[in-house]
């Protein structure tokens, strides 16, 4: 058995235990109450899921295994000269709650590169496709197409005990994450850059290669890579994509399956897809204002004529967070040491200053900071990357640490196939009738 696989079924059995007398002894206790508001209102706050991996503060934002990403960046390990945390060092420390050594991250880059082989059809079906489709659809075909290498699926077919399912989860988790940045980078090669692909570097790591192998060279979009893939992993559990995961592994799905669904729910402009709303908006701001270096007044104005055609401020705004996303002070302190004069990143930049008062005037948002998808595309383009149909798939590649950590956990644990209660309006108008 591999040195982290051991660790986690060390641990994961001593939790099992730990959960299954819980379960028997406290079973009854609330963990708290639901009102109609919530019913109404996406479930905002319901307790309903057990989530190992990050759990989401509304003002502190986002601890992973208890550390925030000030103090992840501190604690993980970096690649020889660079100062960005390494996100093997993440997946490792969400899958078994220790930060890992630098030969521990070491092995983790070369063991995913051992798994990273992507079958010839995976090509076939994409070549199958538009250039045009966009890459998140592309994104999800590629990894349904991998569905024919699930270790889970197949044992699962032969019979497998319940006592092996998080085995059979850990390897097809371990064997997607590592193909990920090669259908990623891929996809995004054949759509923006005529088909040229460029071979893998199997002396990078995880995140280097993926910079590497989508064509932009340097040391700074390769540590940007390493930064970015680490703060997207993980944002609790009732996410969209994550709890979409989460639902569909609890049929016992596989986790092909599973990811795929996570993704589709990524692809929507309210989640993930936002981080290319973000630059869109940027761009034909720039466009219809004529010019790159707009006032703050100008700024004001066609936030508040967005808002009054009747749509969101893309980046601002969340369900759990009531302050400035950390993921995005990350990126701006990212952008402060690495980027000089960028009008994209300035632009945000006076878009935070703008953007949260109009939106407090509204009287109804309840957060009105900026989210992680306000920063990212401004960054991204100054290393040219600006192709932004694509950005959502660099916020997938990152996503699958997190929901594939922890549903190695939901089938260690041996969760039960998830099924909330729902009601008609006509019983909900017959419930509150006295009230
Ligand atoms: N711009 C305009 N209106 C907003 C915004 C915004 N950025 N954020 C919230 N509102 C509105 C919201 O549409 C709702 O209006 P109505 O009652 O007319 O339907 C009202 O304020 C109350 O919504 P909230 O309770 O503040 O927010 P909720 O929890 O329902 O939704 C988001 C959270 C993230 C969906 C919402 O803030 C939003 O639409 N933001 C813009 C899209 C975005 O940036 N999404 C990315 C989130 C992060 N991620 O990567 O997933
Ligand atoms: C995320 O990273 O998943 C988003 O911030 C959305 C959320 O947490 O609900």
């Amino acid at each position: 058995m591999d040195p982290l696989k051991k660790k986690f079924f060390e641990k994961s059995q001593v939790l099992m235990k730990e959960l299954k007398a819980l379960r028997k002894e406290k079973g009854d206790v609330k963990v708290g109450e639901v009102n109609l508001k919530q019913v109404l209102t996406g479930m905002r706050g319901v307790k309903s899921m057990v989530w190992e991996t990050s759990q989401l503060d509304p003002i502190e934002g986002i601890r992973f295994r208890g550390y925030s990403i000030p103090q992840l960046k501190e604690l993980l390990p970096t690649r020889k000269g660079d100062s960005q945390p390494l996100p093997e060092g993440l997946f490792w420390l969400m899958l078994v709650d220790e930060i890992p050594s630098q030969k521990d991250v070491e092995w983790l880059s070369d063991e995913w590169e051992k798994r990273a082989y992507i079958p010839a059809h995976t090509s076939k079906v994409l070549e199958a496709l538009p250039e045009d489709t966009h890459p998140m659809t592309q994104f999800n075909i590629a990894i349904m197409s991998l569905q024919t290498e699930s270790i889970f699926a197949k044992r699962y077919a032969e019979g497998m005990s319940k006592n092996d399912y998080w085995d059979a989860s850990y390897e097809d988790s371990m064997n997607l994450i590592a193909k990920l940045p090669r259908i990623a980078a891929y996809i995004y090669r054949r759509s923006f850059h005529g088909g040229k692909h460029i071979e893998p570097d199997t002396s990078l790591d995880w995140a280097g290669n993926y910079a590497h192998m989508l064509g932009i060279e340097g040391a700074d979009f390769k540590s940007l890579m390493r930064l970015y893939l680490t703060i997207h992993a993980d944002h609790e559990g009732g996410n969209a994509s994550a709890h979409t995961v989460h639902l569909i592994n609890s049929t016992l799905s596989d986790v092909y399956n599973s990811f795929a669904g996570g993704m589709n729910s990524l692809a929507g402009p309210l989640h993930g897809l936002a981080n290319q709303e973000v630059l869109k908006f940027i761009l034909e701001l720039i466009e219809e204002l004529g010019t790159s270096k707009p006032t703050k007044e100008q700024l004001a104005a066609y936030v508040q004529k967005t808002l009054d055609s009747g749509k969101v401020i893309p980046g601002y705004g969340h369900a759990v967070l009531r302050q400035p996303d950390p993921r995005f002070i990350a990126q701006k302190k990212f952008a402060e040491e690495f980027i000089e004069n960028s009008d994209h990143v300035q632009i945000v930049w006076d878009l935070f200053d703008v953007v949260p008062d109009i939106l407090d005037s509204l009287g109804k948002v309840a957060n009105p900071w900026p989210n992680v998808d306000a920063h990212s595309g401004a960054i991204l383009v100054h290393y040219g990357l600006s192709e932004y149909q694509y950005y959502t798939v660099l916020f997938g590649v990152s996503r699958a640490l997190g929901v594939l950590a922890a549903t190695t956990w939901s089938r260690a644990l041996g969760f039960s196939l998830e099924r909330p209660k729902s009601v008609t309006s006509e019983w909900i108008k017959e419930f509150v009738k006295n009230d």
